[in-house]
């Protein structure tokens, strides 16, 4: 890799004077000019589309971006992560995600262990659980089967699960459910606790280091419910909890059989994690054989991005047409947009993987501080709702928001002329804020609703769209749970280019440590009664005020 900062490179340079010299053209006018333009940008897997012709960028754009990928050595990386390299350097830690999904022994092996058989071992766990919980063998303390798993987990050990399991609600197993536990708000607990029956309920305590407070709390405050509710002893916890963590120690600790525990490695990061046994709960509702189809389909991107030509392959391809937009065009954020309802939890997952591996700001080597925009902030809705909400800004505000719209061509749940509807508001918006409206369209739209002249100069200008609004168009042919493992591992590739581009390590999460250690420290201090010493005034007086408001 070079050792020049990424925006000292050739190509980083060049990009900044194509950006300059690009910033007036417009892509209504880039179709116009060029009626090939969606064939040349456009690349495909089988079964989905990925089209990022409505983007404000040219082939010479592209190739751009083509040459910074190579400079910034993305090929070299690539393969030094699926070969298991510790390219998580400050953890010194391989990052093999990837590893969890081979449909094959490759060969690889990580400190000193073959992967493979250890990976189809975990898995084997996995499916005799499901089919156990399938065939209603897997019986609670009193003897009846299990019907609910309630997930406890938070972070990378509860939105991978989350989203996974709403998205793909129409393959749960007839009298199955899950449930999730996260949030330390003892109303999240409640709320979910209130829905089962302790005698046929299941908790997979999942935890990649089972040292996490807040899970650790809710695991308690649930086996203790749990105990309440069936007159029992501890003897109940074996037929009733399961770990799914690496650190076997902690889980004998919290009183957990390791019988009873699914293991992973610290070369699975927390937010890649659900293809481990993290996933446990998904190979529960949804079946073994579909959490494999979500395996298959994460492998299938894994294949396309390692093979693929740089400007063919699609997770490339959508972290060099970010990197555009954050660092040559001034965009700070970028919106994922599913048209598809169970994929609501989908940008908050990828808020996680994104933001907590490329919201970095000191270079890989630690030597210096980064002078350009990493990671962007990433949000999102599903349509047709947010059109109904933030939209506007995105048709008219003053920034640039690029923006993915992911929609299935068959829907999950066929319902009259839904997904027709649902499908045409998602063209037309990438439509809109492609084209956008001129003056004079304005005008002209105006004066045919037989406004009066004076009226239609007055509204004119707040009915002028600017469009090139950039959007990428994932299509796919239904929401399934192998499209649904492609549609991840396209995200999380697309994550590690923009982390090589960016010069960061994409794979640890110090940010996240400051706040954990504060809060031990001020848990004691609630309870206190003297002064509070050895914080701000700010600090000091929300926790003295708490202390007396408390007490009503
Ligand atoms: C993810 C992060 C973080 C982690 C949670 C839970 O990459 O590391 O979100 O997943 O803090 O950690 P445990 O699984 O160790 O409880």
């Amino acid at each position: 890799m070079t050792a020049l900062t990424p925006s000292q490179t050739p190509a980083w340079l060049a990009l900044e004077a194509h950006a300059r010299a690009t910033a007036t053209l417009h892509t209504r006018a880039l179709f116009d000019a060029d009626p090939q333009r969606f064939s040349r940008m456009h690349a495909e897997l089988p079964g989905l589309l990925f089209d990022y012709s409505k983007h404000a960028v040219t082939a010479e754009t592209m190739a751009l971006l083509q040459d910074l990928a190579r400079e910034r050595g993305v090929p070299e990386a690539r393969a030094a992560m699926l070969r298991g390299d510790a390219i998580n350097v400050t953890e010194h830690r391989a990052v093999l995600h990837t590893a969890l999904r081979a449909q094959s022994d490759t060969g690889l092996v990580v400190d000193g262990q073959p992967v493979y058989p250890l990976v189809q071992a975990e898995l084997a766990k996995m499916q005799a659980l499901s089919e156990r919980l399938g065939r209603g063998e897997l019986l609670g303390h009193t003897g009846e089967p299990i019907t609910d798993i309630v997930n406890i987990g938070i972070g990378g050990s509860d939105l991978g699960p989350v989203m996974v399991s709403e998205a793909l609600r129409p393959f749960w197993r007839e009298g199955l459910r899950a449930h999730f536990v996260s949030n330390v708000d003892g109303a999240d607990l409640t709320g979910v606790l209130g829905r089962v029956r302790a005698a046929t309920t299941l908790f997979l305590i999942a935890s990649k280091t089972f040292t996490t407070d807040e899970t650790l709390t809710n695991a308690h405050s649930a086996r203790a419910w749990l105990l309440h509710q069936l007159g029992a002893g501890p003897e109940a916890v074996a037929k009733h909890f399961v770990a799914l963590s690496t650190n076997t120690a902690g889980v004998v600790e919290f009183g957990i059989d390791p019988a009873n525990m699914l293991e992973f490695w610290d070369w699975v990061g927390g937010r890649y994690s659900l293809w481990s046994a993290i996933g446990t709960s998904l190979a529960c509702v949804l079946g073994m054989e579909h959490f494999d189809a979500l395996l298959a389909g994460a492998a299938d991107v894994d294949a396309h991005f390692r093979d693929a030509p740089l400007d063919q392959n699609i997770p490339v391809l959508m972290a060099l047409l970010g990197v555009f937009h954050h660092n040559f065009r001034g965009a700070a954020t970028h919106a994922v947009l599913p048209y598809d309802q169970h994929l609501h939890r989908f940008p908050a997952y990828l808020q996680q993987a994104d933001m907590e591996s490329n919201g970095k700001r000191v270079r890989r080597s630690g030597e210096d501080v980064v002078g350009y925009e990493t990671g962007p902030v990433v949000w999102g809705e599903p349509g047709t709702n947010g059109q109904h909400a933030f939209y506007q800004l995105l048709h008219q505000g003053t920034g640039v928001v690029p923006a993915d719209f992911l929609v299935a061509a068959r829907s999950q749940c066929p319902l009259g002329r839904h997904h027709d509807k649902l499908v045409a508001n998602c063209f037309a918006q990438t439509e809109a804020l492609m084209r956008g409206r001129t003056l004079a369209e304005a005008r002209a739209e105006l004066r045919s609703s037989g406004l009066p002249p004076d009226e239609v100069e007055r509204l004119a200008p707040h009915k002028v769209f600017p469009g090139n609004r950039s959007t990428s168009t994932f299509l796919y042919e239904q929401l399934d749970p192998r499209t649904l493992g492609r549609l991840i591992a396209l995200y999380e590739h697309k994550i590690f280019v923009q982390g090589v581009i960016w010069d960061v390590n994409s794979y640890d999460q110090m940010g996240v440590e400051l706040g954990k250690q504060l809060a031990k420290a001020i848990l004691p201090e609630l309870d206190g009664q003297g002064e509070v010493l050895g914080h701000d005034a700010s600090t000091a007086a929300l926790i003295t005020r708490y202390r007396d408001l408390r007490r009503g």
